[in-house]
């Protein structure tokens, strides 16, 4: 699905601002052809939660209402008009002037509908109601229940099966873009390099709606030079001497695909993209025939007031703290995120590993860490639909982005029952046959799915493992962490020589200002010495690939007994204060080059 940007032949018109909203108390019927019964206002994009100082709106689980009035320009009323959401967290019910016009489910996702046939002249009111309910069949997973209160008022309730707020409204901007009646619809591009060469063939293929006499794509290069120009739907184009798309050295070159007729060129769209080859082979992970270490982060999107909603001065300060530390990398932990992050990676040259909302894949996941009723995993959990969907919708999404190095199918799903290999190879299958870059695949494995125990690691091409010794295990004795980290990596080296390995998360939580002489856990100083120990032992590791902490800053959880005001295992706070840690990895990160470290 393309990104709404406005062009030769397109206007694009942003719904953000403040919009009507209200919780639905299910008390009384909410009639969609009359302006919504309230008041409140919420500012969109972003969450709902943190907005309206109420506790009552802040912990609603059930569903959410907003509106926003808008008119559309006589000049433009004779395009082809399409509504569109960047996401509308979980479930989205959207009406215009009272009329149903489309539903989408899953809350990372975009989706739009053509408006035309519904809009009316002067003002128009849009009505969208949401739910934030979240149980065994969605993704993320939540443990859903519901009561009757005395008044026979339905009391819904969702207990996050998984570590972060379960923040919702309409998180990503709200669009409206025209285009031409014949337009263009979607543009796949795979560029295929030849290193040694240095050339290049892109292949492009052009799906258009309607009629073209001619579809012409021009390549043009960062100085917007033009490097070929080639006409047709399935191309194939080379470029010689062509510039790569590296690590923090992003050369992004523009695709110009013209819809022609008559001469005139009728609907024209820009789509960005990276020469870059990603490959995983002898335990190694490839970018552009280099041996890359991944040096980063698992991140959230989340801060103070927006909550989940797309913030994009936090999105710069995150990329340029990475940068700052000598960072090259993050997971899209635990979801798919905004459009507009993906396209800021691809122009920083950030890595991504591009995580599925797959989160919560364990039944009865709690803080105890036990895992006693995960064994119900596999036949409790009715996930395999939504699951199908979000693959599909990310790598229709995300296709195109060169920051895209490697999908993640789930994040630490129980992998260790009976019944995960199973779950999980059609899902495997469903990706590579999707991804038109064949990108290497994995998914995160928890603590419990070891070498002996787990079940998936033949399906994954590199070995993404959330450990936690010296936190959840061993907590407060690093020299015992030391051993049983060591140990169980090298148990992973010797039973896939061939599999390259990295940490997709470890951490500690930390009190940002709390110090003790004696290192105690939650102190700044017991996560310093806990990263130091993690790095002594990866640097012993051969085919250990990448280090990506967890977490980049502190976030906003569900309430629980282990966590005081969200997780504190953020090397930032949540406003992006650096803890002591930070010095510590920057030292070691600008040491370890991208390229090379581990021969
Ligand atoms: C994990 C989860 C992550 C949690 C983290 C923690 O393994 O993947 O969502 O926040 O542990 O801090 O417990």
């Amino acid at each position: 699905m393309l990104y709404p940007i406005a062009t030769e032949s397109r206007v694009v018109v942003d719904l953000s601002g403040i919009w009507k909203f209200m919780i639905d108390k299910e008390v009384e019927h909410i009639e969609v052809s009359q302006p919504l019964p309230t008041n409140e206002v919420v500012a969109v994009p972003a969450s709902f939660n943190d907005q309206a100082l109420s506790k009552e709106i802040r912990e609603h689980n059930g569903y959410i209402w907003y509106e926003k009035e808008f008119k559309v320009a006589t000049a433009l009323r004779n395009e082809r008009l399409v509504l569109r959401f960047g996401s509308a967290t979980h479930e989205a019910w959207v009406y215009l002037n009272g009329k149903e016009i489309t539903h989408h489910k899953g809350g990372f996702t975009p989706f739009e509908v053509e408006i035309n046939d519904f809009l009316a002249d002067g003002a128009n009111r849009l009505t969208v109601r949401l739910s934030n309910l979240l149980d065994y069949t969605t993704l993320p997973v939540g443990n859903y229940s519901e009561e009757k209160d005395e008044n026979g008022r339905t009391i819904r309730k969702v207990d996050e099966n998984f570590d972060f707020f379960n923040y919702a409204g309409l998180h990503r901007p709200v669009k409206i873009y025209t285009t031409p009646r014949d337009y263009i619809e979607d543009i796949v591009i795979v560029p295929e390099v030849d290193l040694a060469s240095k050339k290049a063939d892109v292949k492009i293929a052009v799906k258009t709606a309607g009629t073209f006499d001619e579809v012409r794509v021009t390549i043009l290069d960062e100085d917007g030079n033009q490097v070929a120009q080639a006409s047709g739907n399935d191309l194939n184009i080379p470029i010689e001497n062509v510039k790569l798309w590296q690590p923090l050295n992003a050369h992004l070159y523009t695709a110009k695909v013209e819809g022609i007729k008559s001469g005139e060129s009728i609907d024209v769209y820009e789509e960005a993209f990276g020469v870059r080859k990603v490959e995983v082979k002898s335990g190694k992970f490839l970018i552009n025939g280099q041996h890359f270490y991944f040096k980063g982060f698992g991140k959230h999107e989340d801060t103070f007031v927006q909550g989940r909603g797309l913030n994009e001065a936090y999105n710069v300060l995150d990329i340029n703290l990475m940068k700052d530390m000598g960072a090259n990398s993050f997971r899209t932990s635990h979801y798919p995120y905004s459009e507009e992050m993906m396209r800021l990676c691809d122009r920083e040259g950030i890595v991504v590993i591009d995580e599925t909302p797959a989160v919560g894949l364990f039944h009865g996941f709690g803080f105890d860490l036990s895992g006693k009723n995960a064994a119900a995993t596999w036949s409790e959990l009715k996930t395999k639909e939504a699951h199908e969907q979000v693959i599909t919708e990310l790598i229709d999404r995300d296709k195109n982005h060169a920051c895209v190095v490697m999908w993640s199918i789930a994040n630490e799903p129980a992998s260790h029952i009976e019944g995960a290999y199973e779950y999980f190879e059609p899902l495997f299958n469903l990706a590579r046959e999707l991804d038109p870059q064949n990108r290497p695949c994995t998914l995160v494995n928890i603590l419990m799915a070891t070498p002996k125990e787990d079940k998936t690691s033949d399906l994954v091409d590199v070995i993404a493992l959330n450990r936690y010794y010296g936190w959840y295990l061993q907590n407060g004795d690093l020299e015992a962490a030391e051993k049983e980290t060591r140990k169980e990596l090298l148990e992973w080296q010797e039973k896939y020589p061939d599999k390259p390995i990295m940490y997709t998360e470890y951490g500690a939580d930390t009190v940002a200002g709390f110090h003790s002489a004696y290192g105690e856990p939650f102190s700044e100083e017991y996560q310093e010495d806990y990263y130091r120990m993690n790095s002594k032992v990866f640097d012993e590791i051969p085919n250990f690939v990448g280090e990506q902490l967890w977490n980049f800053a502190d976030f906003q959880t569900k309430f629980g007994i282990m966590r005081v005001q969200g997780n504190k295992k953020g090397v930032f706070t949540r406003s992006r204060e650096p803890k002591m840690v930070v010095r510590y990895l920057k030292d070691r990160w600008t040491n370890i080059p991208h390229f090379g470290y581990k021969k």
